[in-house]
């Protein structure tokens, strides 16, 4: 059987840290959907189908393509319907630290209630654990060098869009 995990997020934009999350997750099921979500919580930057290409374009510059990894939004309710509506049996998130455990551990038992769908927390690489796409946005309109924590093509993006 095919095995079929959503990884979701704000990703505005996305980071090496979401990519690593990613890529993680790509070695382990079949399918793999990114998808981006509007968070109510926070105040977006970037417009969800621009995120949508800047994530593609991201996952084609570090070749994490052609390995039944797909990209889409999702604006219709609850993250569990588009999980059902791809088979997927698993919401991958990446956990930096306490304060994600805290965040993450009440969603994950309401999506469990609610459909079934398990979630699986990654541990995030050392290397990326500090950086959030919070952090990238606020860099970027004090301007500062974002290059330590994007793929290239979102640099390039949050380059211009600080001009
Ligand atoms: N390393 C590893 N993981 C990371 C890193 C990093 N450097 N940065 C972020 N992550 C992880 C986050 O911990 C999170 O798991 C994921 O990547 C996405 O992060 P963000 O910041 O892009 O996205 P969020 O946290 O704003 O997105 C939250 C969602 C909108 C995905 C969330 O609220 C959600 O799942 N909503 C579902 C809505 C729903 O159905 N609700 C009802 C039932 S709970």
């Amino acid at each position: 059987m095919t095995s079929v995990a959503v990884v979701p997020g704000s990703f505005d934009p996305i980071t090496l840290g979401h990519l690593d999350v990613i890529e993680r997750a790509a070695g382990i099921f079949d399918e793999v959907h990114v998808v981006v979500v509007h968070n109510p919580d926070k105040q977006a930057l970037i417009p969800i189908a621009h995120r949508v290409e800047l994530i593609e374009e991201s996952l084609r510059e570090r070749g994490i393509t052609g390995s039944g990894v797909t990209v889409n939004s999702w604006s219709m309710g609850l993250l569990v319907d588009y999980c059902t509506d791809v088979g997927a049996t698993a919401i991958v998130k990446g956990i930096r630290s306490q304060i994600d455990v805290a965040y993450e551990t009440p969603m994950a038992i309401v999506n469990r209630n609610l459909a079934g769908v398990e979630t699986i927390f990654l541990l995030p690489d050392p290397a990326h654990a500090h950086v959030s796409s919070s952090l990238v946005r606020q860099v970027s309109a004090l301007g500062g060098d974002v290059a330590p924590y994007v793929s290239a093509v979102v640099a390039e993006f949050l380059t211009h869009t600080a001009d």
